[in-house]
């Protein structure tokens, strides 16, 4: 067979990509017009194609290069791993250094009392896990009806039927069966999109006790807990209005239901703290985290417990594991995107220095006409894009067909920035620094005068009645 590398032509590469490669989340017809962008290397918060364009990555991959790329002391560490003990699991009693350390540093870094933590590959996983973890919890506790899960619309929980299901999003429910019985999804905290004439502050306190009206419904005695990512990601950078979390953690502190902070995006300095759940000011009971754990350089999540869980499900034995359950190079590479965290001040640099220099040039993008609202929380940021900011209008168009228009103009501009329905959305690199942060923000600039043109050209800028 010959090999295929980086040297080959970029269609021949998508002809191949196209031929056997499924993408998730893609339309595998569309390839065939358009072949994938192949990304070939990156340094830092820049990502280079195989046509040798140099693109602004200010989305992390997928939100998860925290540290940047290119930090060789991560592959150094993985390739020592992998010649000393590429491989064991931690299944019937036994375990390993990697596991043991990486177990340990985790239970330092989280807050309060989350010193346990169960892993897994991913985000997607660590939810399945949460999913049994709150109902044996429960159970041990002799409450085994206590097993209803409320989470939130637009939430994004992982893509296996578990995780999917706990997720709020209509077009994967649509798809495969799913939810599975017994998740309930209550309203989330977008003013923007779905406050109505309420102050922001009066819709934060209506839509966190939409969370005690479900309870009251389903009954306290059915309901298990709560999950909500700290600040919502993937739904599209849903930065809530500041009444919503007070509220709903003194609904979860009036009802005897466990909270589950998601913090596979907000965890490992995302917000400006080292976990979302401090920025937000909450407690939770159990932690779901991946993403910036290895700052994506290799499949890791896991479920973080608190004591007070760990301590009810240890009593029996939990018939639940993943084969990668603290893989030992996975586990090394996460202490070593720890300790640079740390050790070279990242997370506070986010929230004393580059964190607060991008919000205020982030903020400033209201004043372009397209842009009604500019949130942002630490390094994640959206915008909400309207054809008429006093009303706070959505586009007549579906939704999503103008923020596939500001995004392909961003992608164009060698800037990669999603768009969520016609919010446009940011994650990047932690480690980005001023000077990266007034290039992207330029190319914003540029990106949205480009959407607003073209808008007007194909006579989109009409407002939904
Ligand atoms: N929870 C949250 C909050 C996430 O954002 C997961 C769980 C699932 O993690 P895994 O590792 O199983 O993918 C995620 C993942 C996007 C996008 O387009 C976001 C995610 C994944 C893929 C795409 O914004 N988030």
């Amino acid at each position: 067979m010959t090999a295929i590398t980086n040297h080959m032509p970029t269609a021949e590469l998508q002809a191949l990509d196209h031929a056997h490669h499924m993408h998730p989340f893609s339309m595998q017809s569309g390839f065939e017009k358009k072949g994938a962008r192949v990304i070939t290397r990156a340094q830092g918060v820049w990502l280079t194609d195989s046509e040798g364009e140099q693109i602004l990555d200010a989305m992390a991959g997928l939100w998860c290069v925290n540290i940047g790329y290119g930090r060789n002391e991560l592959a150094d560490v993985a390739a020592r791993q992998m010649r000393e003990l590429p491989y064991y699991n931690t299944f019937f009693q036994t375990t390993h250094v990697p596991a043991i350390a990486l177990a340990s540093k985790l239970a330092e870094l989280a807050p309060d009392t989350l010193n346990t933590v169960f892993f897994a590959s991913g985000g997607s996983e660590a939810n399945d896990t949460n999913i049994r973890v709150v109902r044996q919890y429960w159970s041990i506790l002799g409450k085994p009806e206590k097993k209803i899960i409320i989470s939130r619309k637009n939430a994004y929980h992982g893509s296996s039927m578990g995780s999917a299901s706990l997720g709020g999003m209509a077009g994967m429910h649509a798809q495969g069966g799913m939810p599975i019985p017994d998740i309930h999804h209550i309203g989330q905290p977008n003013w923007w999109a779905e406050g109505g004439n309420m102050s922001p502050h009066d819709f934060g306190l209506a839509r966190a006790r939409e969370l005690e009206t479900a309870i009251a419904e389903l009954g306290e005695a059915n309901v298990a807990a709560f999950i909500a990512e700290p600040i919502q990601g993937a739904g599209g950078v849903i930065v809530p209005p500041d009444s919503y979390w007070p509220e709903v953690k003194r609904i979860c502190d009036a009802h005897d239901i466990l909270l589950i902070a998601d913090e596979v995006i907000c965890g490992f300095g995302r917000t400006g703290n080292w976990f979302g759940s401090q920025t937000i000011d909450i407690q939770p009971d159990i932690m779901t985290i991946a993403k910036g754990l290895s700052s994506g350089y290799q499949p890791i999540g896991g479920s973080m417990l608190s004591d007070k869980i760990a301590s009810v499900v240890g009593t029996d034995e939990f018939n639940h594991g993943y084969t990668y359950s603290g893989h030992p190079v996975a586990s090394v590479v996460a202490l070593e995107n720890l300790r640079i965290l740390e050790e070279e001040g990242i997370v506070d640099q986010v929230r004393d220095q580059t964190g607060p220099y991008l919000k205020s040039k982030w903020e400033a993008l209201t004043d372009h006409p397209l842009v009604g609202e500019a949130k942002i929380s630490g390094m994640m940021g959206s915008l909400a894009l309207t054809p008429h900011k006093e009303s706070r209008a959505a586009f007549a168009s579906d939704p999503g067909t103008v923020g596939f228009v500001g995004r392909n103009h961003c992608f164009a501009n060698n800037l990669i920035m999603r768009h969520v329905g016609d919010r446009m959305i940011i994650s990047p690199p932690l480690v980005i620094s001023k000077e990266e942060i007034d290039t992207l923000i330029e190319r914003v600039w540029k990106s949205l005068d480009q959407t607003h043109e073209s808008l007007k050209d194909q006579g989109l800028m009409k407002a939904a009645s």
